[in-house]
């Protein structure tokens, strides 16, 4: 995450595998990590366990939040990182309140 074209790359590889239904971003550690770049939730799609934890780091310089329609909502400041516990039900999409075309989405398995 060094170079604005690395990022780009990343950003294609992340949307052709979850255009093809390629394998979900899975968690090391107990932690999956989603970035915040260019206005853009990386990877889109994530699968996480009840327990294991979100967190995501905004790359961007304006503050995104991960939110819930009727649910919880996740502020990231600017260059800051925030996470959040996944609890049973967490199977859900989530938005950028401030950039709704930010589209997330979190597959909770046993
Ligand atoms: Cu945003």
């Amino acid at each position: 995450m060094t170079t604005g074209t690395l990022n780009r790359r990343q950003l294609l590889l992340s949307g052709a595998a979850v255009l093809a239904g390629g394998p979900l971003a899975r968690a090391h550690n107990g932690t999956v990590h989603v970035a915040i770049e260019n206005l853009a939730f990386v990877p889109t799609e994530v699968e996480v366990r009840v327990g294991e934890t979100i967190e995501w780091t905004n790359n961007d310089r304006f503050a995104h939040t991960a939110t819930v329609k009727g649910g919880w909502e996740v502020t990231i400041p600017p260059g800051t990182k925030a996470t959040r516990v996944v609890t049973a039900n967490d199977s859900v999409n989530y938005y950028c309140r401030f950039h709704p075309n930010m589209k997330g989405r979190i597959v909770t398995t046993a």
